[in-house]
C-alpha cells in the first residue's frame, strides 16, 4: 500500500475549504453511514441541543449555522458513528498476533467495539467476557498489587467532565496519583510556562476577541487540517483587514486561502486571503526568532520612546522588565537570524505589524510545545505580549489552542499527576485522605512499567502506545504488566500490544444516546477558551451491551471498594452513574468555578469559568505578569543530520487513520514519506521516491523507521518532516521537554539511509 508506485504527489493547493473539502466530507461519511444517519447526526452536531464535536477543542460561535462543523469534524463524527461493528466472531477469526500485523489504518477501519472482551494469560485470542466479570477480573488485579502506586491511569481528551471527575475520584481513593494523560503528549509545555508567566495555565482570549484584534499571529499550527472551524475565525478577521501572520517551517495551504465550504460563491477562486505574512522558521528556531522580533521592538522604543512600549501595563502589572530588556539587546543580531533562519527583513515585518496592532492574539498549537526548550520559547511569545499590553484586554492575549475536544475539561476536573489545589476539599467531601505525592505522567509510567515498578495499566481511551514515543521501547513497557485494560470506542494498537491479561471494555461515543435509571443524560465539555457546555448524544448505541463512561468508572468503584476494610471512601458510585446531576452537583461542590452548574447549564446551554489572567489579576510568584529570561539556544546538527518533525496529515485524528492521503500538501495513497528540502535531496545524493531508512541519533542507540519514500518539499534547510504515529519509533523516551516533559517529538534528529 505504501509502494512507491502507489504514492501521488501533486504541488500542494494554495488554499483550503470549498467543494474539494464538500466533496470529502462526503466521500468519508457517506462511506461509514449512508444518507439518512449521515444528516441526521451532522445536523445536531454543534448545536445548543446536540453533541460537542468530537475533533477539536475550538469553540462555537454564539450564532451558530445549520451546519456548524466541518470537513474533519464531520471524519471524526464518521469515525464514531459508522456503522461497521467489530464482534465476537471477529476476535474468533482473528488472533491478536494475526491483528497485530495489520496497518493502523485497517486496524481503524474495522468499526465500533460492541462488547467486552477478555484475553486470558498465554491466550491467543480475545473471549468475550461479561461486564461484572470483567469489573471482577479488574478489582482482583488491583487488589493483589503491592501498593496503589503500583497502578497507572491514562486519559485521553475525549472524556466528559462528570466522567473524568469521577475518575480521578476513583484513582484517588484508590490511592494513587498515578494519572498520566495525553496532556502530557501535548500542550503540557503550554500549561507550564502561562503558569509562571501569568498565574493561569490556560488561554486569556474569548472567541469575540478574534473579532476585535488587529494582528493574530499563529504560530507552530495547522488550523486547516487540524481546527477547520477556526479558518471560519480567521476569514472573518482577515475579511474586516486584521494582519494575520503564520509562523511555521511549512505553508500550510489553509492559512494561505480559504474559501468556505458554505460559501458556494468563493468556490471558483482561491477564496479569502487568510495569512498576510509566511514566516518560514527553522524548526525548533521560535525562541531565537521571538528574542529577534522583541529585540526590534526594543530598539525600536529605544530610537522613539512611547511609541511601542506599553509603560502603563508594564509599570503596572508586570515583574522583570529592565532585566529582560537588557538581555535581549545584548543578543547579536547575527545569531538570532541564524538560529530562527529567518531574515532581518521578515523580522522587521513581524515587528511592523506588531508596532501597528493595538490589540493582537498569539495562538499556538505543537509547533511551540513538543520541543525541548519549549516552555522558555512559548515565555518568549508571552514576553512579546507583555511589552505592549496584549494581555487581558479585549482583543488581545494568548490561545493556545487544545488538542482533544475535552482535554482542557479533564485537567480542571483533576485529571493531572499533580494533585490539585482542591484535593482536600476532595478528601473532605467523600471522607477519605487522598495521596499527596506526585504520580506517574506518560513517561514516567513508562519507565515505571519497564522497572516492573508498574503492574496494572488502565487507560480511559486513547491509544497509548501510537501516542507514546520511543513505540517499540513503550511496547516491550506494556507488555510487562500483568494487565491492561483499554475503555474504547475503537480497535487500535494498544489492545494488540498488551500485558500478560488484557481487556477491552467498549463505550458509548458522544454522538450516542446516553440513557440511565433517572432518564437520559447529558454531559459536559471544555473547550479551548473556558467555556463549560452540554453535550448530548442523539444516535442509537452501537451496540446494546455499550456502557457509558461513569458507568464504566463507577462500576469500577463498586466492585473494588464493595467488602473494603473500613468502607473506603463514602462514595455512593452508582447512584452517581444513575443521574448525572448528582456527579456536577460534587463537581460544584469540590471545584471552583463551577457555582450554580446545573442552574447555568439549564439557563444558558454553557457558561465561561473564571480566568484571574484575562482580568489582569496575576497570581504568579511575583504577584505581576512575569517577563522571563532565557538563555539564547543554538541547535547541534551533524553535517549529515536533518531535524525530523512528526506531524499530522489531513486524513488522520491522531493515531486513527481516515485514509492515506494528506489533500492540503498534495500527498495521496501513501504515508511512510519523508519530507526534505529540493536543494537538500540534491545534495546528499538523494532523488524523488527514493526508498529510504529514517534514523534516530538522539538517546541510548540509533532507533530505525525503515522504508520511508523520499518527497521534495518547500521546507527550510536540513529540516524534514513525516507523520505521526509511523515515526514515534525515532523519538527517544529521554527526548523530551524541560519541565513539561512532553515529548520533544517535532524536533528529533536523525540520518537518512538509502535502502539497498
Ligand atoms: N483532523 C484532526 N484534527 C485534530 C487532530 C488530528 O489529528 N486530526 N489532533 C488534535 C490534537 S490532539 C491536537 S494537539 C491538535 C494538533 O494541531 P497542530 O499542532 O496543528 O498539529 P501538528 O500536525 O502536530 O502540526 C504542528 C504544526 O506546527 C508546525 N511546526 C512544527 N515544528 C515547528 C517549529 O519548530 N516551529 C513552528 N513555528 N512550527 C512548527 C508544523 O509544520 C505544523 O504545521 O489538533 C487537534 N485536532
Ligand atoms: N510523534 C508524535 N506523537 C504524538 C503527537 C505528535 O504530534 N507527534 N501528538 C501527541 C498528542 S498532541 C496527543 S493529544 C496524543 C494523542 O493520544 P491519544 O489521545 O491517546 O490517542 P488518540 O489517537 O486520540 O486515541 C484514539 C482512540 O481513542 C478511542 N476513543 C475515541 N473516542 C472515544 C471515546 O469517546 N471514549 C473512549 N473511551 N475512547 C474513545 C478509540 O478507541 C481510538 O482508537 O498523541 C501524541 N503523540
Ligand atoms: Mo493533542
Amino acid at each position: 500500500m505504501n509502494e512507491p508506485d502507489d504514492l501521488d504527489l501533486q504541488e500542494p493547493p494554495n488554499g483550503a475549504g470549498g467543494l474539494g473539502a464538500l466533496a470529502a466530507t462526503a466521500r468519508h461519511v457517506l462511506a461509514q453511514m449512508g444518507p439518512v444517519r449521515a444528516t441526521r447526526t451532522l445536523l445536531r452536531m454543534n448545536q445548543p441541543d446536540g453533541f460537542d464535536c468530537p475533533g477539536c477543542a475550538w469553540p462555537e460561535p454564539e450564532h451558530r449555522s445549520a451546519f456548524e462543523f466541518c470537513e474533519n469534524g464531520a471524519k471524526a463524527v464518521a469515525e464514531e458513528a459508522t456503522e461497521r461493528r467489530i464482534d465476537r466472531a471477529f476476535f474468533a477469526r482473528h488472533s491478536v498476533a494475526d491483528l497485530a500485523a495489520r496497518d493502523d489504518f485497517w486496524l481503524s477501519q474495522q468499526g465500533r467495539l460492541t462488547e467486552p472482551m477478555w484475553k486470558p494469560v498465554g491466550a491467543a485470542h480475545y473471549e468475550p467476557l461479561a461486564w461484572d466479570a470483567a469489573f471482577a477480573r479488574l478489582a482482583h488485579h488491583l487488589r493483589g498489587l503491592r501498593c496503589p502506586n503500583a497502578a497507572a491511569f491514562y486519559t485521553s481528551g475525549r472524556t466528559s467532565n462528570e466522567a473524568a471527575f469521577l475518575y480521578q475520584l476513583f484513582v484517588r481513593a484508590f490511592g494513587t496519583n498515578n494519572l498520566p494523560d495525553c496532556s502530557n503528549l501535548c500542550h503540557e509545555s503550554s500549561g507550564f510556562a502561562l503558569i509562571e508567566s501569568l498565574g493561569v495555565g490556560k488561554g486569556t482570549v474569548q472567541l469575540e476577541d478574534f473579532d476585535a484584534a488587529d494582528a493574530i499571529f499563529v504560530i507552530g499550527q495547522n488550523p486547516g487540517t487540524n481546527h477547520p472551524r477556526m479558518l471560519t475565525t480567521l476569514q472573518a478577521a482577515a475579511r474586516r483587514g486584521c494582519r494575520i501572520v503564520s509562523v511555521n517551517p511549512l505553508r500550510e495551504a489553509g492559512l494561505d486561502h480559504f474559501a468556505h465550504p458554505q460559501e458556494p460563491w468563493e468556490w471558483p477562486g482561491r477564496g479569502t486571503r487568510i495569512a498576510d505574512l509566511f514566516v518560514p522558521v527553522r524548526i525548533g528556531g521560535d525562541a531565537a526568532l521571538w528574542k529577534a522580533v522583541n529585540k526590534s521592538l526594543l530598539e525600536h522604543e529605544a530610537a522613539r520612546p512611547g511609541t511601542v512600549l506599553d509603560a502603563a501595563f508594564v509599570d503596572d502589572h508586570t515583574s522583570g522588565f529592565e532585566a529582560w530588556r537588557a538581555a535581549t539587546l545584548a543578543l547579536p543580531w547575527d545569531v538570532l537570524l541564524a538560529e530562527a533562519g529567518v531574515d532581518r527583513l521578515t523580522v522587521e515585518r513581524m515587528a511592523e505589524i506588531a508596532r501597528r496592532s493595538e490589540r493582537t492574539i498569539c495562538t499556538w498549537a505543537m509547533g511551540l510545545t513538543q520541543h525541548i526548550h519549549a516552555v522558555e520559547t512559548i515565555q518568549e511569545v508571552v514576553n512579546f505580549l507583555l511589552l505592549r499590553g496584549n494581555i487581558g484586554r479585549p482583543g488581545a492575549g494568548v490561545c493556545p489552542v487544545r488538542g482533544h475536544s475535552n482535554v482542557q475539561g479533564d485537567r480542571t476536573m483533576g485529571i493531572c499527576e499533580r494533585p490539585p489545589a482542591w484535593l482536600d476539599r476532595l478528601g473532605e467531601v467523600f471522607g477519605f485522605a487522598p495521596p499527596r505525592h506526585e504520580g506517574l505522567d506518560v513517561v514516567g509510567t513508562i519507565e515505571a512499567m519497564e522497572r516492573g515498578d508498574v503492574g496494572v495499566f488502565f487507560a480511559l481511551g486513547g491509544n497509548f502506545l501510537s501516542a507514546a514515543p520511543d513505540t517499540e521501547r513503550t511496547a516491550r513497557a506494556l507488555q510487562r504488566c500483568a494487565l491492561t485494560a483499554q475503555v474504547s470506542t475503537k480497535l487500535n494498537r494498544s489492545h494488540l500490544v498488551t500485558g500478560g491479561e488484557a481487556l477491552i471494555l467498549p463505550c458509548l461515543g458522544r454522538t450516542e444516546r446516553d440513557v440511565q435509571p433517572a432518564g437520559p443524560q447529558f454531559v459536559t465539555v471544555e473547550n479551548s477558551m473556558g467555556v463549560v457546555s452540554r453535550s448530548r448524544g442523539h444516535l442509537e448505541p452501537a451496540s446494546p451491551h455499550l456502557r457509558s463512561e461513569p458507568r464504566i468508572v463507577a462500576d469500577l468503584g463498586t466492585a473494588l471498594f464493595a467488602g473494603h476494610p473500613g468502607g473506603g471512601p463514602r462514595v455512593p458510585w452508582g447512584a452517581l452513574a444513575d443521574d448525572y446531576r448528582r456527579i456536577r452537583a460534587h463537581i460544584a461542590d469540590v471545584v471552583p468555578g463551577f457555582d450554580g452548574y446545573e442552574r447555568k447549564l439549564e439557563a444558558e446551554g454553557s457558561f465561561v469559568l473564571p480566568n484571574a489572567a484575562r482580568e489582569r489579576d496575576f497570581r504568579t510568584d511575583t504577584g505581576r505578569a512575569r517577563f522571563l529570561v532565557s538563555p539564547l539556544r543554538r541547535a547541534e546538527l551533524g553535517p549529515d543530520e536533518w531535524l525530523l518533525m512528526t506531524i499530522r496529515s489531513h486524513d488522520q485524528y491522531n493515531t486513527t487513520l481516515y485514509g492515506l492521503d494528506d489533500r492540503y500538501r498534495g500527498i495521496a495513497n501513501g504515508r511512510r514519506v519523508v519530507l526534505l528540502a529540493p536543494e537538500d535531496i540534491v545534495e546528499a545524493g538523494l532523488t524523488q521516491g527514493m526508498q529510504v531508512d529514517l534514523v534516530g541519533v538522539d538517546g541510548d542507540g540509533a532507533r530505525v523507521a525503515p522504508d520511508f519514500t523520499v518527497v521534495p518539499y518547500a521546507i527550510p534547510r536540513r529540516n524534514a518532516a513525516a507523520y505521526f504515529p509511523e515515526a514515534n519509533v525515532l523519538v527517544p523516551l529521554e527526548h523530551r521537554a524541560e519541565r513539561s516533559r512532553t515529548p520533544a517529538s517535532k524536533a528529533v534528529r536523525i540520518r537518512i539511509q538509502r535502502r539497498p
